[in-house]
């Protein structure tokens, strides 16, 4: 049994978990995870028993809790320096942390019309305005740092940071709901994917909590 427990939800929906979950993966330690259902029905009970704010992903390491993704990716690059989270430089980094903490805090309308389904195709949603703007400045938000840092790998920031981790549930709703990119980002989109972390969270998310989609996860 290992010190670190991740409380998840179901993997083929919960956008937030995939970020705390590849954050551990990224800083390749064992841990423990407890899924708690989302889907179909909300396991209230157990989400509260588990978790201080009700939300998951929380991160149990011994007796201290971590209740928000961007703080589980914080607490790993704190743990783990050497697994370098962030890109090094000092100015791409912070380019990179904006970048992360503008996904955490913002996008709702993408989030709420285009919720995760990583196995699912669905058809393309209604584009309203604020839509179609949260689409647009991600591909530009994109667009920039891909090229920008082409020079430097493959990722947003050039090596992979938590950057590309908050982002990662984008990668399969633009695919879910077909919604064409450029060039530049479809090829961004099928590197992330083929990701090994990425890899292995495909391979236990369930298609069958597909459902329909629901904006809170
Ligand atoms: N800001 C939080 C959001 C966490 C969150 O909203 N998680 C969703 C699932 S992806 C959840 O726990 N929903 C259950 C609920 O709100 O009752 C984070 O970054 O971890």
């Amino acid at each position: 049994m290992s010190n670190f427990t991740l409380i998840i939800g179901n993997k083929n929906n919960s956008t937030w978990s995939l970020r705390g979950y590849l954050a551990l993966k990224h800083a390749d330690i064992d841990f423990d995870e407890i899924m708690v259902s989302l889907r179909p029905r909300l396991d209230r009970e157990k989400l509260d028993r588990l978790t201080p704010a009700g939300k998951v992903p929380t991160l149990k390491h011994n007796d201290d809790y971590i209740w928000d993704s961007l703080a589980i990716c914080e607490y790993m690059n704190d743990l783990y320096p050497e697994k370098l989270f962030w890109p090094k430089d000092i100015n791409i980094r912070a380019q990179a942390r904006c970048a992360a903490a503008e996904m955490h805090s913002g996008f709702s309308s993408l989030r709420s019309a285009m919720p995760m389904a990583c196995h699912s195709v669905f058809d393309r949603p209604q584009i309203s305005d604020d839509l179609q703007n949260d689409i647009e400045r991600v591909v530009k938000l994109w667009t920039d740092s891909l090229t920008k840092y082409a020079d430097l790998g493959p990722y947003l920031y050039g090596t992979y940071s938590i950057a590309d981790m908050m982002f990662a549930p984008l990668v399969f709703r633009f695919k879910s709901y077909q919604i064409e990119l450029p060039q530049l980002l479809e090829k961004y989109c099928d590197t992330m994917i083929q990701h090994p972390d990425i890899q292995e969270w495909l391979k236990d998310a369930n298609p069958d909590d597909a459902a329909e989609p629901d904006e809170r996860l």
